[in-house]
């Protein structure tokens, strides 16, 4: 049997989804549920005066309603779960609900359970609360200044940590040839999956447990944080995530919402079920980024790159979500320096409370805002010392020689060679043909932009060890348990988290050859916290590195007692037995073997097994790599921009990813397009909006621009090879690269065609008008 992993095997998890048979949380209907929906604060910072819920409980339908001073007491708070070290973390309090003051329109205030979800919503209206209007803290640098409103009273100028790593001698800035300086906005963004987040809570009165199925991208995450809130055994507590119907990011952290639900359907004794809808999705869900980054690099005018600083001022919202902490600090700042061997670094993080929507991990977390102030500031330096930036680039490039290179910051990055896709990408896209025709069209007028983004990234989360030091309050190691059935099929339970990336059919691939069986003899359980015994879940490109790796040595574990056990039937050593493809054979022996399938039925049955051996055929191992991985490429963007309406046309989108092993190029490639059209998508349309009263303006899909696929060229994507030396199966993560290096690769093009106006940097999202008024600006000063 020819193997699998390295294939364009087809997604088994499709076929549900195309016939519309998925399970997905607002499928469950259980006996005698009930709905609940959540008031929500329309100010950004006001006092909750009083709350009257008479009327509202009058409506025929309404159950229960509860307040934040209901819950006193009887609910724990939602903690942030990344509390970086060394930075002064302040962490305020976050109530389920809000008790005496909500912090952003969105906040939870009531929550209102009927026997159905229209009579909740009609019956939500009446609800009357009496607020007064407090001045908001809405701009991360505004909230910093003396005198800022406060959103929470005791934590002085809204700082909420102070984050520090690296330290450059003045000298070195002030000796060198050449210094650039810009400052960049990585604008809000809301993550946007197709299904917004779902609790379903069910209590068993006999057992005293709880069963919430609910939205969670790290289910035992989930179980291990909203034990805390509620009270809970986690042995009572049971999670199950559904069909989920994706997350990027966003549904890693632990929400009020999903603790309120199980709260509920514990003290009512009855189901609830809580879905969000998509305004709230805008204002409750937490959003990415908002991070505002200040960069200086210095170099030599021979274009050699010496130092780089950095300060980060994060908008935090008004609370510290699970991981939010984490994303503008550790994710960020050890990575500013790119794929590039610059030998001085700093960075200074300012995270800042604000009363808007709390920020989190989104697509990348951190590692786009680093790649983008980099591929940024070296295409501006480039162009201070007169020289071609992938010239720049390819001069400052970690040299293959160097791995495991230690980067600036102190990282390890694993592996890499970072010119063998910088030059298959410019094999594909001509880049000399390219660059002479850009300057021919240009002399008829036409503003073509080419732009590079040679990246890095760092994703795989673990091992655990640095997870602590990191403050990270958990482990990232991964689990996994291969049972094998009396009739060979097989089971295997997973601790990661999938929802749309496939790693049934991934994981399934590395099974399949492992043990020499077809795919369609392996079953996965996922997402289950009764079922599989422990994971921490699906983010920072981590499943396939880790969990995978987990996968791939409890398969091992179970073909080495298989061994065993065809040994003994074949009575030789486990030594002079070879296992190809799913048949464990003599060696020299034609014919003397016994197939996967006889020797699964042979270990369960256990009538005849090695002494002292256990029956059954099942392995487990518990993998914490080494090491993170970090995966890097090229991409490279051809754009036009029609000067009289400033639109911008993509014309060609050019990626090559190294990944290490691909396990899977069609699902790798699925996730390459779809990390390129959410990171093109921060970079042209996306943008979350707050007025100077903490109002969203951008709370619909009539305000919020989504990336449509007619927008896109064919993206020409393909990969490079450069194992990983930290897991068994030598691959690195693929989920965020392509939203890493698209949107300074765009930005790139974008300014380079805008270059003949001498426009050096342009904000994200760049809509029309915004281009339109760049190019008006410049053809003024020309
Ligand atoms: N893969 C491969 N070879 C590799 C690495 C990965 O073939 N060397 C393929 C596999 O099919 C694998 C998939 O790529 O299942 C993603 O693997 P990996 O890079 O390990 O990422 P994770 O599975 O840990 O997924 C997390 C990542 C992140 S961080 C976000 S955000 C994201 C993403 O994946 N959110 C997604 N992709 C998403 N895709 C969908 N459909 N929905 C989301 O919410």
């Amino acid at each position: 049997m020819a193997t699998v992993v390295g294939t364009s095997v087809k997604r088994k998890e499709d076929p549900k989804l195309l016939t519309g048979t998925g399970y997905f949380s607002d499928d469950i209907k259980l006996p005698g549920m009930l709905h609940a929906v959540i008031l929500r604060s329309p100010h950004a910072h006001a006092k909750i005066k009083s709350i009257n819920v008479e009327e509202a409980l009058k409506l025929p339908g309404v159950v229960k309603i509860y307040t934040g001073k209901d819950l006193e007491g009887k609910i724990g708070r939602i903690p942030s779960s990344w509390l970086v070290p060394d930075s002064n973390l302040k962490e305020a309090p976050q109530y389920p609900l809000a008790i005496d003051r909500v912090r952003y329109v969105g906040d939870g205030v009531a929550m209102l359970i009927a026997e159905d979800r229209y009579a909740a919503r009609d019956a939500l209206d009446l609800i009357d609360v009496e607020y007064e209007v407090l001045p908001p803290a809405v701009h991360q640098k505004k909230a910093m200044e003396d005198g800022a409103p406060l959103v929470h009273d005791d934590i002085e100028n809204n700082i909420a940590f102070h984050w520090k790593a690296g330290e450059i001698p003045e000298e070195v800035f002030q000796s060198a040839e050449a210094v650039v300086k810009e400052s960049f906005h990585v604008q809000r963004v809301a993550p946007s999956p197709m299904e917004t987040r779902a609790a379903v809570g069910q209590y068993h009165p006999a057992t005293g447990e709880l069963t919430l199925y609910c939205t969670s991208q790290n289910p035992h995450i989930h179980r291990m944080v909203l034990s805390g809130v509620l009270g809970i055994s986690e042995t009572k507590l049971q999670i199950i995530v559904p069909d989920m119907g994706g997350g990027f990011g966003g549904k890693i952290g632990v929400y009020p919402d999903e603790a309120l639900v199980g709260y509920a359907a514990r003290d009512l004794q009855q189901p609830v079920k809580w879905i969000e809808q998509r305004n709230e999705h805008f204002m409750a869900s937490n959003h990415g980024r908002d991070e505002i980054i200040e960069v200086e690099l210095a170099g030599s005018r021979d274009g050699k790159l010496s130092a780089i600083r950095v300060k980060n001022t994060a908008n935090m919202g008004a609370y510290l979500s699970t991981m939010g902490p984490g994303v503008p600090t550790i994710d960020f700042g050890l990575m500013i320096t790119g794929a590039y061997d610059i030998p001085h670094a700093s960075c200074e993080t300012f995270g800042v409370y604000t009363n808007t929507t709390p920020t989190d991990a989104y697509r990348g977390a951190g590692k786009p805002e680093a790649t983008y102030q980099i591929e940024r500031i070296i295409d501006l330096f480039a162009r201070e010392i007169g020289m071609d930036p992938l010239e720049l680039r390819k001069k400052n490039f970690a040299p293959k020689e160097a791995f495991p290179y230690t980067n600036a910051q102190g990282l390890v990055y694993d592996s890499g060679d970072y010119e063998k896709p910088l030059k298959k990408a410019l094999e594909i896209i001509d880049y000399e043909k390219l660059r002479k025709e850009q300057e021919n069209l240009r002399k008829e007028g036409k503003l073509i932009g080419i732009g590079l983004s040679t990246y890095v990234e760092l994703c795989g989360f673990g091992p655990s060890a640095v997870a602590g030091a990191i403050g990270f309050q958990g482990g990232v190691w991964e689990n996994s348990t291969v049972r094998v059935h009396p009739s060979g099929k097989v089971t295997v339970f997973a601790g990661t988290s999938p929802h749309g990336q496939g790693h049934a059919t991934t994981f399934g691939q590395v099974v399949a050859d492992k043990l020499g069986i077809p795919m369609d003899d392996i079953e996965f359980v996922f997402n289950d916290t009764k079922a599989v015994s422990m994971g921490w879940g699906t983010y920072g490109s981590r499943s396939t590195a880790v969990g995978g790796g987990a996968v791939a040595f409890a398969a091992e574990r179970v073909v080495e007692k298989a061994k065993k056990i065809a040994a003994h039937e074949l009575e030789v050593s486990a030594e002079d037995i070879d296992f190809e493809n799913g048949v464990f054979k003599v060696k020299g022996v034609p014919g003397r073997e016994r197939t996967f399938q006889e020797i699964a039925r042979s270990a369960n049955y256990a009538w005849n097994l090695p002494e002292g051996m256990e029956p059954s055929l099942e392995g487990q191992a518990f993998f914490d790599p080494e090491n993170f991985v970090y995966p890097f490429g090229t991409h490279i963007v051809v754009v036009e921009i029609d000067q009289d309406t400033g639109e911008i046309e993509l014309k060609r989108y050019i990626a090559v990813d190294d990944v290490g092993r691909v396990i899977n190029p069609l699902t790798a490639s699925g996730q390459v397009h779809g990390g390129i059209a959410q990171g093109v998508g921060q970079a042209m349309w996306e943008g979350i909006v707050y007025n100077d009263e903490g109002q969203l303006m951008s709370g619909t899909f009539m305000d919020y621009t989504m990336p449509k696929a007619r927008f896109f060229p064919e993206i020409e994507n393909s990969f490079t090879e450069t194992l990983s030396p930290v897991n068994p199966l030598g691959s690195k993560g693929v989920g965020e690269t392509g939203t890493t290096a698209s949107i300074p690769a765009v930005m790139n093009a974008v300014v380079d065609a805008l270059a003949p106006f001498g426009i050096t940097d342009i904000d994200m999202p760049l809509t029309p008008e915004k281009v339109w008024r760049v190019i008006q600006k410049g053809r003024e000063q020309a």
